[in-house]
């Protein structure tokens, strides 16, 4: 795996990382990316449909018991070396933002201490109806249960389509997009915004910008550098490659 010497000495120095990752980056841990989680019996359902305000209202038992089945799924997952390597990187960079499109908490997992995750989590509840965070020390797998404030149905603490993104998590992205010396783009279609306006952001504001992805997509061609690998093994040869023998 052929790594640029550029990238490789911008990583030594740089005092301001940032990173985006999306699905991609936890594909080698099993949790299937957004357009392949299409599995088995939720294949015939657009993920972008399930995930909507609308099909909540429309059967909030349906989208409950999808995020039920995505819940399970990332339960039986581990952190991948991609996560840990990313984990590791923080530890060594002073100004060091990990921004996330994934609900799976798997970077915390892995280690990560300054996450922002832009599109909410699956392991956090709020009220349909007055918004409010609700405590579940278990999440029942077939029906929503009902907020104990107000009595609304209780959904995933994740953003829908057409749902704003958290304004205090976009504010620091947006922040740290465009403070940053190097900006990792990783594992992501590049398609759904404004997450996808990060990188862009980053670059016009004179970031270095790499892509880490199997395949291109959206947005190739539009950075300083892309790098076609799996990130489960493109970054632990990276970190390797600039700091030596990981940890
Ligand atoms: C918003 C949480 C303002 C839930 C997610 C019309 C009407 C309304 C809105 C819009 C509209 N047109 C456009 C929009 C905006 C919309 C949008 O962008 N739509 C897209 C589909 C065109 N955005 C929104 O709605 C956002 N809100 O705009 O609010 C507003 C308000 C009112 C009206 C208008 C606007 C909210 C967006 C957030 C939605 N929630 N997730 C849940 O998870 O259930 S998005 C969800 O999908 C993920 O979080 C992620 O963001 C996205 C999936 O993308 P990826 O993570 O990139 O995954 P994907 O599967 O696509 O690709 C995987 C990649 O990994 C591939 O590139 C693959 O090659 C690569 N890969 C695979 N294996 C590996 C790998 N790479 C490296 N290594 C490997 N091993």
């Amino acid at each position: 795996m052929q790594i640029p010497d550029a990238l490789i000495e911008r990583l030594r120095t740089a005092q301001s990382i940032t990173v985006l990752t999306g699905a991609g980056v936890s594909a080698e841990s099993g949790v299937p990316t957004f357009r392949d989680a299409q599995t088995g019996l939720w294949a015939r359902y657009d993920p972008a449909e399930l995930a909507s305000p609308a099909a909540f209202r429309a059967n909030p038992t349906l989208v409950w018991q999808w995020y039920a089945y995505r819940r399970a799924l990332v339960a039986a997952a581990m952190p991948n070396p991609g996560h840990l390597a990313l984990a590791d990187l923080e530890r060594r960079v002073a100004d060091f933002t990990l921004i996330t499109q994934n609900v799976d908490g798997l970077h915390h997992r892995a280690g990560s201490q300054n996450v922002v995750e832009l599109h909410g989590n699956l392991f956090r509840y709020r009220c349909f109806d007055d918004n409010e965070l609700v405590e579940l020390t278990t999440a029942p797998p077939d029906e929503p249960p009902r907020c104990p404030q107000c009595g609304g149905l209780v959904r995933p603490d994740v953003v829908w389509f057409g749902e704003w993104l958290p304004s205090e998590a976009w504010r620091a992205a947006v922040a740290s997009a465009e403070r940053c010396e190097l900006f990792l783009c990783i594992g992501t279609s590049g398609v759904v915004r404004p997450a996808a306006d990060l990188p862009l952001i980053a670059r016009s504001a004179g970031a270095y910008t790499v892509e880490i992805n199997i395949a291109p997509g959206a947005l190739d061609g539009r950075l300083d550098l892309h790098l076609y690998a799996p990130s489960g093994q493109l970054l632990p040869a990276l970190m390797t490659a600039a700091f030596g023998a990981a940890a």
